[in-house]
């Protein structure tokens, strides 16, 4: 705050307060403690923000006022308690002050005036080239709602969640939750196009091609940093990461329910919890991954190639194949354990589990993941996945009829970790069983037969 307000300002408005609740006379003590407390607890709050100096200390600015009536009264309560009754001497102090204070203002009108063009140049420019060239039916995805909204005739999806409710938590769990919670959009109302800062979203922008394809850039005449790029969003990936692979599946059995880790309303609908082994370290962030398909599927249709940008990927390309073959999801770091609820099941019938992993880490020679196996509080198996250096990794439970007694099946993942994973990184699961329809239909028409 050196930059805005006299050196010693705070002391002077602590030294206030203390003076107003000490202050001789009969008004009443409440007044002082209904401005100090208040302003202390919101100080407090910002305090611990970790953007609390963000914008040129805009959370504090609001308070500034309330900071110089208190400093002029810590000026007035320290020539008292001094003794220093000479009209002249507090007049030349808080004069001094005033100066001071005023020597900065040149630097106020600086920023002022650099922010101002910065929405000008930047924010404004976007909203009327957005009006001007953007189909006008659906929203457009945004970070920072108040100059592209106001001054846009669009709709915003605020993909950082300050006006959108969807994206407020999911947001928070990084890109790859972000990445889940647009996969559920409407196709009819969601949007084709984001304009952000593209240093917020770079796994959506510069590694896995979601945002791709910018359109224009409104740069930022003082922060290079703070550039606004306009993207084409590429929806090719929505829902290719919702059905395991072919060959994880049994002729005529079907999907009985499925978790998509990561998308907060699938682990709702699922009771799905981490518990973590380590509480005191900060939240894991979401991992989030696009790897082209399966390594065995990949191996046996282009036999050895080895490098994903250089070979791989121009080959499916070349064939058309991309998307097919590319998968995008997001999923969890699982340092502890997980516990969810899987439903729709047929009591004991036997059933397949089916779990998505992928080596998150680039360290493939070293790659295994264990894992113990809990169903209904029963200890079924440890699960071990190694290999497939670059590529998603799907495991097979068979769990036993017996051990499913009704519709709900409680499952329990406990990391087992090797010597060097201390996690492993879970993305999907999936549960299917055999379609009883199906037979219940074959003997039907054999009986009518
Ligand atoms: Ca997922």
């Amino acid at each position: 705050m050196g930059e805005f307000v006299l050196p010693g300002l705070l002391i002077f408005a602590v030294l206030g307060w203390i003076g107003w609740m000490v202050r001789p006379g009969n008004e009443p003590k409440w007044q002082a403690l209904c401005v100090g407390l208040p302003l202390l607890a919101v100080l407090g709050a910002i305090a611990t923000l970790e953007v609390w100096p963000l914008h040129n200390y805009r959370y504090l600015i609001p308070f500034f006022p309330l900071f110089f009536f208190l400093a002029v009264l810590g000026i007035e309560f320290l020539t008292r308690l001094l003794r220093m009754p000479d009209r002249v001497l507090k007049s030349t102090i808080l004069a001094a002050a005033v100066l001071v204070q005023v020597t900065y203002l040149p630097t106020w009108a600086t920023r002022y005036i650099e922010n101002s063009a910065t929405i000008q140049e930047k924010q404004k420019k976007a909203a009327l080239w957005i009006n001007e060239n953007l189909p006008g039916e659906k929203p457009i995805a945004i970070n920072d709602a108040g100059v592209l909204a106001y001054y846009g005739q669009r709709t915003v999806y605020d993909l950082v969640g300050l006006v959108t409710d969807d994206t407020t938590l999911a947001y928070r769990m990084g890109e790859g939750g972000l990445y889940e919670r647009l996969e559920r959009l409407n196709p009819q109302v969601r949007p084709d196009f984001a304009i952000v800062f593209p240093a917020w979203f770079l796994e959506m922008s510069q590694i896995y091609d979601v945002f791709y394809k910018p359109l224009a850039t409104f740069p930022d005449p003082f922060d290079p940093n703070f550039s606004k790029t306009l993207y084409r969003i590429n929806w090719n990936y929505q829902g290719v990461e919702d059905l395991p692979r072919a060959s994880s599946l049994r002729e005529g059995w079907i999907l009985k329910d499925r978790l998509d880790v990561a998308d907060l309303i699938s682990e709702s609908e699922h009771e799905y919890r981490i518990h973590r082994r380590n509480r005191t370290s900060p939240d894991i962030p979401v991992p989030f991954r696009r790897n082209f398909g399966y390594h065995e599927e990949i191996e046996a249709l282009w036999p050895g190639i080895e490098n994903e940008q250089d070979e791989l990927i121009p080959a499916l390309r070349r064939q058309g194949l991309l998307y097919f073959f590319d998968i995008i999801d997001a999923g969890r770091r699982v340092d502890g354990s997980e516990t969810f609820i899987l439903r729709n099941l047929d009591p004991y019938q036997t059933a397949d589990l089916i779990l998505r992993v992928c080596e998150t880490t680039g360290e493939h020679d070293t790659f295994l993941y264990q894992m113990d196996l809990y169903v209904n509080g029963i200890y079924l198996q440890t699960i071990g996945i190694e290999g497939t250096p670059w590529n998603w990794y799907e495991a097979v439970v068979e769990i036993p009829g017996e051990l499913i007694h009704d519709s709900n099946l409680r499952v329990q993942m406990v990391n087992r970790g090797s010597i060097h994973f201390a996690f492993y990184d879970i993305f999907y699961y999936w549960i299917y069983q055999k379609n009883n329809d199906l037979d219940s239909n074959i003997e039907k028409e054999y009986e009518d037969g």
